[in-house]
């Protein structure tokens, strides 16, 4: 029922035959522009990077309520925590996010394995200590996945449920540190773009930054950087990835020339021949903990 509906949602916009947002097959989204962009290196990840593995440590995920004063609800959210969390030492916070038919489940559920990658990264001494919220980013009372594209503006409310409530509730119940250098905000698709509006809107909040495969959510550049100068005193990473064969990488490409033109540190990574997919997410999301919080 919730797949026709979202499919139902997806066929008034004029994109049919659309399961789930998963499988969004390449070149959905038209042609991908990758012209004149100076693409970062790709490195692919090791074999296993997104399997279970046994012998090692294991993390937990939690999932919490909390009070949101902007949307006048409760509100729910994923927590991992790695083995290594004790409640005792601090941790920083990334901010994990889902994309246009996602919920606070989509990365445990949809394929992103997100507590694998940490495990295993952990395990291998590759990560800084932090833990992963994975929010619903969709401000609104009905913040079911079933929305589609009839949420956009729900996603474009989340900064001050963010902000004003969920960070807090965060910063109050687990042992993390609660400045803007031990706090991350990435995510996938339509998170991807909230990630870039968010974090590089709130510099003072979020000191690292990450887009994969941002949606046409995203900001223009100079909305995002209208300081080019600022930005680079402020921020301390801005990190991206996207499929090349993705119809959506002029979000990040325009982004990526923008930076290179104004000589703001960015990276954007060109996933070869890839789609709009979980493959470049979960390599978003392991490329991108090994960067944050060193
Ligand atoms: C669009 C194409 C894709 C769009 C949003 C998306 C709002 C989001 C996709 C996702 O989150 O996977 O034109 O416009």
């Amino acid at each position: 029922m919730k797949k026709i509906m979202f499919a139902a949602a997806l066929a008034v916009c004029g994109v049919t035959a659309w399961a789930q947002e998963p499988n969004i097959p390449m070149g959905m989204f038209g042609a991908p522009q990758t012209a004149n962009v100076n693409f970062d290196p790709y490195v692919a990840a090791p074999e296993g990077f997104d399997k279970e593995r046994d012998g090692i440590k294991h993390g937990t995920v939690k999932l919490i309520e909390y009070q949101s004063e902007s949307v006048g609800t409760t509100r729910k959210a994923n927590v991992y925590l790695p083995a290594s969390y004790d409640g005792k030492k601090k941790f920083s916070v990334l901010y994990l996010m889902h994309g246009i038919g996602g919920d606070e489940w989509e990365w445990m559920n949809d394929g992103g394995v997100p507590n694998i990658i940490m495990d295993n990264l952990y395990a291998d001494g590759k990560v800084a200590d932090m833990i992963v919220v994975m929010p619903n980013g969709r401000a609104a009372k009905n913040d079911s996945r079933d929305g589609g594209y009839g949420s956009f503006a729900a996603f474009g409310e989340f900064d001050k449920d963010l902000i004003g409530s969920l960070m807090p509730y965060i910063e109050k119940n687990f042992s993390v540190y609660a400045d803007k250098d031990h706090r991350a905000i990435a995510g996938l698709s339509m998170g991807g773009g909230q990630s870039l509006n968010i974090g590089l809107g709130n510099m003072d909040k979020f000191a690292y930054v990450g887009g994969f495969s941002s949606a046409p959510n995203t900001g223009r550049p100079q909305q995002l950087i209208p300081d080019p100068e600022k930005t680079k005193k402020e921020n301390k990473l801005l990190w991206m990835v996207c499929g090349g064969a993705d119809g959506l990488m002029s979000n990040s490409s325009n982004l990526k020339a923008f930076c290179d033109e104004n000589k703001v540190p960015c990276t954007l990574i060109n996933y070869p021949n890839e789609g709009h997919n979980f493959t470049v997410w979960k390599y978003g999301l392991y490329s991108f903990s090994q960067l944050i919080f060193k």
